[in-house]
């Protein structure tokens, strides 16, 4: 079950203990059934007015068990049967032996011997004929018990609708089982069997919902035999575990099963109802399955059509929910905004994750770090949110595992003592799923994060737009490694965006989190890498692996499906890539593939001399330029004259009047691996002619100790053979005019 079963896990966590129904189920006049008498639970079992899965209460509800642990639900329909999901008996086409189930009926919480149940082998698994993969439906099973089960107050029979049975649109129905009560977070110790009310989805207004794009531009077909039950909104559903298990709707104070809980994308996804295998389209097969067996399943008459909700389907509406995180009514007033206010220390700041949760950096915590002891005065500790008269009291902090100083999991989760109500303030921020792939180029803004400073200067330097996954990936990894998939976790997150400088020192060493917009919702794509001192592109430490952790402790952040899908040249490739040659210096020759804020060529300068020539340079180590002589020097001069160097906006900025361009651009050649190559300088006077660099490489790395040149494959400057981005002898050819060039050495304000 996926929703917010906190609460009813908390009831159930109180009184777990099916005693109540333990001497009952074992008396002798329970055990004989005379008739089939289905859905109907023992009236004494459910409290009128309470909430919902006390023991007894779905007492046909089966749990299926393979090498002693619980795998799939069933419903128990007659004695001898077992109903459940195809999918959950068939591996890679091949029907698993029956020999290895077994079913367990009459359990309530699976912690410890199961007190109260029983035990039945299974004799046979049948499955249709058509069945192939739960997409293509028939995904249900027929479990033949070795011996009937012992009906009593906890083991009963649910009703089958009949082929002609409708149920209307908009019906409350319930679905239980033991699966996880969220992607990947199995449900906890006691194991106490969950309930989820989900309201029944017509065919066209199921389909609208899955034609909308959704994980991997992912939509579904669904197919007759299949139905839906769930919110447009999500957050109650059935989740792995819960397969197999029944949807249960009450008509005329019986209990029909109307579904079996089959598949869906995720588990309480916006717009990603549950899928069940739609019981009455299958009357025919399981009454033939059944023949002859006494007593079969009891099919009840339909006890009167639906009241209410449109029998045709075109009269659906077609609802999708929208996000409920991450709108802004502009960028900078940021409704999740949360300060932490700790007695002692300056505000640290986060960003509110759910009703109840505000996220932020573990360090912000210094004690909790060192003693790994809850703080003793959170008593005092206050969160302030916007449009909030008062600040939130702090009922708990849960510090990440790993969590520790300047890094990847610096981050705390402090639960509120009161949720808040959501509206347009306070409102949480959108977290990424692990399988988020944020688009280069997709615009992003820095926030105040922990206890760093308000950012100085105009809001604009707060504007990022990200780069390349590939060259941020091959810029801070390293030489072959791996570089990840969409759909796979990044390791890291370069936006680009303008810094002022400081004398002598980078600006930015506060910290930062990266906020990214998809479709006009915010989504925390990232935290700030302390470490990357003054290189550029920054480095943002990707929230998306921690996703997981903190929906399984906040049990409702607002973890949100990717919006924007243009994956472009990136998203087709499907062979891993690795990252191309390093020198012993680093990464060189990388190049973002969008082009973003003027570094589509990062490596290129802008040469200003004497205020009113601009000529082009090169960037061939952090603290060296290359340029041609004739650029820098004027004719018969041979002082040198006042030059600025202006790094990472080459043919972005607009150039002041009377600036005489000087120089044409250099030629570059891109190796196989992806780096690009400074092959030639532009000769005086011309545009296509250029001299070559590679003649000059003992001049240039005598004086540049950490010029980066690629590492010898056949020549030190050349593409290995074969490769025909560039002609091989281009460098070396007779004739060929010597580079006049000028190494400029800069001052360290500006490197970087
Ligand atoms: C599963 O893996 C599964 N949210 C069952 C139900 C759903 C998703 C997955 C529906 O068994």
């Amino acid at each position: 079950m996926s929703q917010h079963l906190l609460l009813s896990l908390v009831i159930l966590a109180i009184s777990p203990i099916p005693g109540a129904f333990q001497d009952s189920a074992l008396s002798p006049t329970q055990e004989e059934p005379e008739d089939l008498d289905c859905g109907r639970p023992e009236p004494s079992a459910r409290i009128v007015g309470g909430s919902d899965a006390q023991p007894g209460t779905w007492p046909w509800q089966v749990s299926l068990h393979q090498g002693g642990g619980h795998i799939c639900g069933g419903s128990l329909i007659a004695p001898s049967w077992v109903l459940s999901a195809a999918h959950c008996f068939v591996r890679n086409g091949t029907l698993e032996p029956a020999a290895e189930w077994s079913a367990v009926l009459g359990v309530h919480s699976q912690d410890g011997p199961l007190d109260g149940a029983h035990v039945r082998a299974v004799a046979a698994i049948l499955v249709p004929d058509n069945y192939s993969t739960v997409e293509l439906g028939a995904d249900l099973a027929l479990l033949r018990l070795a011996e009937p089960a012992r009906l009593g107050p906890a083991v009963r029979p649910v009703c089958l609708p009949r082929a002609s049975h409708r149920f209307a649109h908009g019906t409350a129905c319930w679905a239980t089982g033991w699966g996880d009560v969220q992607e990947a977070d199995p449900l906890p110790l006691p194991w106490v069997l969950q309930e989820v009310e989900l309201r029944l989805l017509g065919e066209a207004a199921c389909q609208c919902l899955y034609s909308q794009p959704g994980p991997f531009n992912l939509t579904l077909q669904l197919l007759p035999g299949m139905l839906c039950a769930g919110y447009p909104e999500g957050r109650r559903d059935t989740c792995q575990g819960d397969s197999g298990g029944p949807l249960v709707c009450k008509e005329g104070g019986r209990w029909f099963q109307a579904g079996i809980t089959s598949f869906g994308f995720g588990c309480g996804r916006r717009n990603r109802p549950g899928v069940f295998t739609a019981v009455a389209s299958y009357e025919a097969w399981i009454q033939e399955q059944v023949m002859g067996s006494e007593p079969g399943p009891a099919f009840p008459i339909q006890p009167q059509e639906p009241q209410s909700g449109p029998r045709e389907p075109t009269e659906e509406n077609c609802t999708i929910a929208l996000p409920e995180c991450g709108k802004a009514s502009r960028p900078g007033a940021w409704p999740w905004e949360a300060q932490v206010m700790v007695p002692g220390s300056r505000p640290c700041h986060g960003a509110l994750v759910s009703e109840s949760w505000v996220l932020a950096p573990a360090s912000c915590f210094p004690d909790l770090i060192s003693s790994g002891r809850p703080p003793r005065d959170l008593e005092a500790w206050r969160v302030r949110l916007p449009s909030r008269p008062r600040a939130e009291r702090v009922a708990r902090l849960v510090p990440h595992e790993n969590a520790s100083w300047e890094d990847a999991s610096d981050l705390a989760l402090l639960q509120l003592r009161a949720p808040v109500n959501l509206s347009a303030a306070p409102r949480p921020v959108c977290l990424p799923h692990p399988e988020h792939y944020f688009l280069p180029g997709s615009r992003c803004r820095l926030a105040r994060w922990g206890r760093g400073e308000p950012a100085p200067g105009p809001s604009a330097l707060l504007e990022a737009e990200l780069l390349s996954g590939w060259w941020c990936h091959c810029l801070y990894g390293h030489q072959g490694a791996p570089v990840p998939l969409p759909g796979d976790p990044p390791l890291a997150l370069c936006p680009a965006y303008q810094e002022e400088e400081e004398a002598g020192r980078c600006w930015n060493d506060s910290r930062w989190s990266l906020l990214c917009r998809e479709e006009g919702t915010w989504f925390l794509a990232g935290i700030r890498d302390f470490s990357s001192d003054c290189l550029r592109p920054r480095a943002f430490f990707p929230l998306q692996t921690h996703g997981p952790w903190i929906s399984h402790v906040t049990q409702g952040a607002y973890l949100e499906d990717q919006l924007a899908w243009d994956w472009g040249l990136e998203g087709e490739e499907t062979e891993a890539q690795t990252c191309p040659t390093h020198t012993e210096h680093g990464a060189c020759g990388l190049r973002p593939e969008a082009a973003p804020l003027g570094v589509l060529w990062p490596w290129l300068a802008e040469v200003h001399v004497a205020g009113d020539r601009v000529c082009t340079g090169i960037l061939v180590a952090p603290g060296w330029v290359l340029a041609a002589t004739h650029c820098v020097l004027r004719l018969g001069s041979t002082t040198v004259p006042y030059i600025e160097v202006y790094l990472g906006r080459a043919g972005a900025s607009s150039l002041p009047q009377g600036h005489q361009v000087t120089s044409a651009p250099p030629l570059l050649c891109q190796t196989e691996g992806g780096s690009w190559v400074l092959m030639g300088m532009a000769i005086r006077g011309s545009r296509e002619l250029f001299a070559a660099v590679g003649p000059e490489e003992a001049w240039i790395s005598q004086t540049v100790g950490e010029a980066h040149f690629l590492p010898p494959s056949g020549s030190p400057y050349w593409p290995s053979e074969g490769n025909n981005l560039c002609p091989p002898d281009l460098a070396r050819a007779s004739g060929s005019p010597r580079a006049v060039l000028f190494l400029l050495l800069l001052t360290p304000l500006i490197q970087s």
